[in-house]
């Protein structure tokens, strides 16, 4: 525990740090609370986040399960995940499917420094974890999605208490 929370604020001092400078340093390192922020499409869960892709492909979404903790906070995220048609039913990626996640926060213009993984479980859903949410705020979390269907996105907003 003790080891984590010095990473933390480091992370916390190099990004913030990085992308502001003088008096909008203290505003951007105040965590003033996004509950209820038109971006987010990810209130809680379970929930769902459409899926960008080629015109080709029919419409389908990533269903998110669970969540750990139960809702985003800032540190260390866990989430699982499915895909769906447009109709709820379940679909089944192709083998080979990867996919990786990359975390941002838009209203300080920094990522997380720590790079989550997405993973493939046994019983067919996805996990990602290490999904490392480095202060409370709005966050973008970018899914991409790639196998023989070709290359999709689905981009997650979410508000992580602090
Ligand atoms: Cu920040």
């Amino acid at each position: 525990m003790r080891f984590r929370r010095a990473i933390w604020a480091t992370v916390m001092l190099a990004a913030c740090g990085a992308a502001s400078s003088g008096e909008s340093d203290a505003a951007a390192e105040t965590y003033v609370g996004c509950t209820g922020d038109p971006r987010v499409n990810l209130p809680s869960f379970p929930g769902d986040v459409a899926l960008d892709a080629a015109a080709s492909l029919p419409a389908a979404r990533l269903h998110f399960l669970t969540a750990n903790p139960s809702v985003p906070l800032a540190g260390e995220n866990t989430w699982t995940f499915e895909f769906q048609a447009a109709d709820g039913s379940l679909l089944t990626e192709p083998a080979g499917t990867t996919i990786q996640a990359a975390a941002f926060m838009p209203d300080h213009g920094h990522p997380s420094s720590v790079t989550p993984t997405v993973s493939l479980q046994a019983d067919g859903k996805w996990q990602i974890e290490n999904l490392f949410l480095t202060m409370g705020g709005i966050w973008r979390v970018t899914f991409t999605i790639s196998n023989t269907d070709g290359k999709r996105t689905a981009v997650v907003y979410v508000c992580a208490a602090s």
